[in-house]
């Protein structure tokens, strides 16, 4: 726990509500201190246990403003510490007057950045990955990323690395008694249990981690690029499905450059959509740089929407046609010119007919989008991994599972073979912050914008 040395205060206050100003603010205060600052604001005891309860801040000469203060004694309270909260008017200086009052006070000083949550880790109120979870659940802007979030934040991703960890416990416990009590009387079927165990959490983990990082992808929005050949109307479907003229349309080839960007939310899906330089015959300069930029956008997107111009159909532009693969949506763009066969396809993939200009077939093309990033990454049944820091665990702990194995098939002994299941064990165990987290958790929880 974080000690404020020179002042020796280890109760931590904070403004936990967004923006001011707002309607309201809620100020959390948690620690030994936090009774006594409850007192001290209100002039009177703590109100019973997790009642909202109306009161003047301040003193009655000076009030501060009148509010609902909640009092969480621990440990049944958000951080498991004896907690006290403030729900005051939002305005900046209401804030700010009852904020002056806290500092003020004997033994609290200002929250860090993720200190609130970081004592409810240390409390036992949570584990990392429901810390984690929490901070998403804060962060997410689409509907399938509030879902995954609150799974997580319920603690359902740590539950299942909790429950690998404990049954590669079990098989260490058998493994250690074979290393106590060798030459004794143990059961045969020792070593056969164990392993047997060991074998359902390896299998359960493959299945975790081949889930083509679905849990990330959500997490971090997917990653779709309009690419196609100069002129074709990229920018004029990119200005149609974030309904903005964010990028520029003009008949001349060669008109966008750069990669433009903009946030979708399809079908509670995040997007970052990209809007991309033609891909033609650049001679150098600016157009080749754009081309680069635009074929290393593909090459890094979760999905492409290869564009091509419905009027040169089956003739297809060869730069973009070698771009399609099972990720790529094809589009036949201008249809409101000509009307290419309903069952066309291009690099074997069935197009989609749409007018940029007129917005005919935007809607059904807006509507695979949203099943193509469905398919991609809605949350399965089971929960899934949402950090490059989980998959690398994960990959650890699962290496060590693999080099168990060996040792057990080339019968190098109980020492070794357990050696490897501690290994696969601690690796978990930093998942859900029960073992060896201490320094990597200044970095994590100066992420959390929440419980600052
Ligand atoms: N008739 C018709 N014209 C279109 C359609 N989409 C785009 N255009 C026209 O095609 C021309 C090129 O459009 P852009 O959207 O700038 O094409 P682009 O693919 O982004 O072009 P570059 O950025 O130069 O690669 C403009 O004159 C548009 O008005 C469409 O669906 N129908
Ligand atoms: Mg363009």
């Amino acid at each position: 726990m974080t000690t404020n040395y020179e002042t020796g205060a280890n109760t931590i206050f904070a403004l936990a509500s967004g923006a001011l100003p707002a309607g309201l603010a809620v100020i959390r205060v948690s620690g030994p201190a936090a009774g006594p600052a409850l007192a001290r604001l209100t002039g009177k005891p703590p109100p019973p246990p997790r009642r909202a309860t109306l009161a003047v801040l301040g003193s009655l000469e000076c009030p501060l403003d009148r509010g609902l203060v909640i009092w969480f004694p621990g440990p049944r309270s958000f951080t498991g510490e004896d907690v006290a909260e403030f729900h005051i008017h939002g305005g900046r200086a209401v804030a700010a007057a009852v904020l002056t009052a806290l500092a003020g006070i004997d033994g609290l000083r200002p929250a860090a950045a993720g200190e609130f949550s970081r004592r409810a880790l240390a409390g036992g109120k949570m584990d990392l990955t429901a810390a984690e979870g929490l901070a998403d659940l804060v962060a997410a802007e689409t509907e399938a990323q509030r879902v995954q979030a609150l799974r997580q934040a319920g603690g359902a991703l740590g539950l299942i690395y909790d429950r690998w960890r404990d049954s590669l416990t079990w098989a260490l416990a058998r493994l250690e008694a074979a290393i106590d009590f060798s030459g004794e009387d143990l059961p045969p079927d020792l070593m056969d249990t164990a392993t047997a165990k060991v074998r359902l959490v390896v299998d359960e983990m493959d299945d975790h981690l081949a889930d083509r990082r679905r849990g990330e992808r959500l997490r971090d929005g997917l990653g779709a690029a309009i690419i196609g050949a100069p002129n074709v109307g990229k920018s004029s479907l990119f200005n149609m499905l974030v309904q903005r003229d964010a990028a520029i349309v003009s008949d001349a080839a060669g008109t966008t450059r750069d990669v433009i960007e903009a946030h979708l939310d399809l079908g509670g899906y995040p997007v970052l959509l990209a809007d991309t330089a033609g891909l033609g015959r650049a001679e150098g300069g600016v157009e080749a740089q754009g081309m680069q930029r635009a074929l290393a956008r593909a090459a890094g997107a979760d999905l492409k929407i290869a564009v091509f111009d419905a009027a040169a159909w089956p003739g297809m532009d060869a730069a973009t046609t070698r771009i399609v693969d099972g990720d790529t949506l094809v589009v036949l763009n201008k249809c409101d010119l000509v009307s290419p066969p309903t069952d066309a396809t291009v690099g074997g993939m069935r197009a989609v007919a749409v007018s940029a200009k007129t917005g005919e077939g935007v809607d059904n093309l807006l509507k695979t989008i949203t099943e193509k990033a469905a398919s991609i990454c809605s949350p399965a049944e089971s929960p899934a991994l949402t950090r490059a820091r989980h998959r690398a665990a994960l990959e650890e702990s699962r290496a060590a599972l693999g080099r168990f194995f060996e040792a057990v098939n080339e019968e190098r002994g109980p020492e070794i073979t357990a050696e490897e299941l501690r290994l696969a064990q601690r690796a978990l165990g930093r998942i859900t912050g029960r073992v060896d987290v201490e320094d990597l958790l200044d970095v994590i929880f100066s992420d959390f914008c929440i419980g600052k």
